[in-house]
């Protein structure tokens, strides 16, 4: 006989408030990779790599600045052109080491749905391997550092022609 035990589970405290916030953070799900593939390693042809700038932050920036409108930092670079169903290794070097960010995707276009969304922890490197499949223009933002911290891949498509490459040179090494 199955018995199931239930009685411990609405108190894990700790643990599941800790589990809750993780699953905030998701890679695009199965319908959102038929528009980008990404994951965590793998095979690359292009790489890329995005450093949170802190513009403004409480320990430099100028009081009033910072008194007025908070932190600000930025994506840099904030703009990147990709090329369509090219796997291209993108590390986010998050730089501060008392500011957490995140990375929210989305696009293309005017879908402001969010592909995905992980965080980019302090002072830590944070790679995937992004491949878009449909060119346009994609968003992404910091959620904590809105409206500032955001910007844009573009995704340029590739040639529809097949390339002439015979069979027998596919494995051939230079
Ligand atoms: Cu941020």
């Amino acid at each position: 006989m199955l018995t199931v035990l239930l009685w411990g589970v609405p108190n894990l405290g700790a643990a599941s408030a800790t589990l809750a916030a993780e699953s905030r953070y998701y890679l695009p799900s199965a319908a959102a990779s038929g528009i980008v593939t990404v994951r965590p390693h793998g095979r690359a042809e292009a790489a890329l790599t995005v450093l949170t700038e802190a513009v403004a932050v409480k320990e430099t920036g100028p009081a009033a600045t910072v008194a007025k409108l908070g932190e600000i930092y930025t994506f840099s670079p904030s703009f990147a052109a990709l090329t369509q169903n090219r796997p291209t290794l993108v590390t986010f070097w998050n730089l501060q080491p008392d500011d957490a960010h995140d990375f929210a995707l989305m696009g293309p276009g005017d879908d402001t749905s969010i592909l995905m969304y992980v965080k980019l922890p302090p002072l830590a490197k944070t790679s995937y391997v992004f491949t878009f499949h449909r060119p346009g223009l994609y968003t992404f933002m910091c959620l904590r550092h809105q409206p500032e911290m955001s910007g844009q891949f573009l995704v340029l498509p590739v040639s529809r022609e097949k390339p002439s490459v015979k069979a027998g040179n596919a494995t051939a090494k230079p």
